[in-house]
């Protein structure tokens, strides 16, 4: 069964097929236009009552929230394509642990940064300087401690790539590229070292040639 993934142009949908492609997951992709609003019609409701991109479906199995996609895919493939969750329990403690960081300490500040600075405009907003201000400060002590980790293993959770990195790279593109604010990683050894490293591995760069960015 193809795996069908709705609005690959986004960002968090780039999350779930970067994971399908490392996994040699067959799919095939539904484009919806964010900005023309299609993710809050009716049809696209039934799937993803929250109306955010993206959904995946799978057969007749439908699932939304990106990273439980990741989960869910990197289980239900564990000997198939690269292993995204570690050897033992221990490691994918610390993959689970990352994936946490990444969700809840990573991502909001870099998601203001995101909307502040390129979306927002896009629409016709207003930019929130103050918003700007302190989340780049948020986002900075997290990738101090990124840099302190990073020294000591070569990836987040350890010595190995796991869904814990995969899941940084959507919108960290954005801060390195259409944000400007690179920066950021290259003024830490170990955090621009691994930001050099995932981003170049083939499966990313799969992504950046068949899915443009909206912005
Ligand atoms: N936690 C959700 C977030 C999904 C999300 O915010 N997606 C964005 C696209 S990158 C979206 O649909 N934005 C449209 C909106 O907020 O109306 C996930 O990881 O799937």
């Amino acid at each position: 069964m193809v795996v069908k993934v709705y609005g690959p142009d986004y960002a968090n949908p780039k999350r779930v097929i970067v994971c399908l492609i490392e996994k040699e997951i067959e799919f095939e992709t539904v484009h919806v236009d964010g900005f023309k609003g299609e993710h809050k019609q009716p049809e696209y409701l039934k799937l993803q009552p929250f109306g955010l991109l993206p959904v995946i479906q799978d057969g007749d199995y439908t699932l939304y929230e990106s990273r439980a996609i990741l989960r869910y895919y990197a289980e239900k493939y564990k000997d198939q394509g690269t292993d995204l969750l570690g050897k033992t329990l221990e490691e994918r403690g610390l993959v689970e642990q990352w994936l946490e960081v990444e969700a809840h300490n990573y991502y909001p500040p870099i998601y203001n940064l995101v909307m502040n600075i390129l979306v927002s405009p896009l629409l016709g907003l207003p930019s929130d300087p103050k918003v700007i201000q302190e989340s780049e400060e948020k986002l900075g002590k997290v990738l101090d401690i990124y840099e302190e980790r990073l020294s000591k293993t070569k990836y987040l959770a350890g010595d190995f790539f796991s869904l814990a990195d995969l899941s940084h790279l959507p919108f960290t593109h954005y801060l390195m590229n259409q944000m400007k604010k690179e920066y950021m990683f290259r003024e830490r050894k170990h955090v621009s070292a691994w930001w050099d490293d995932i981003s170049n591995r083939p499966s990313w760069k799969k992504v950046l040639q068949l899915y443009k960015y909206p912005i």
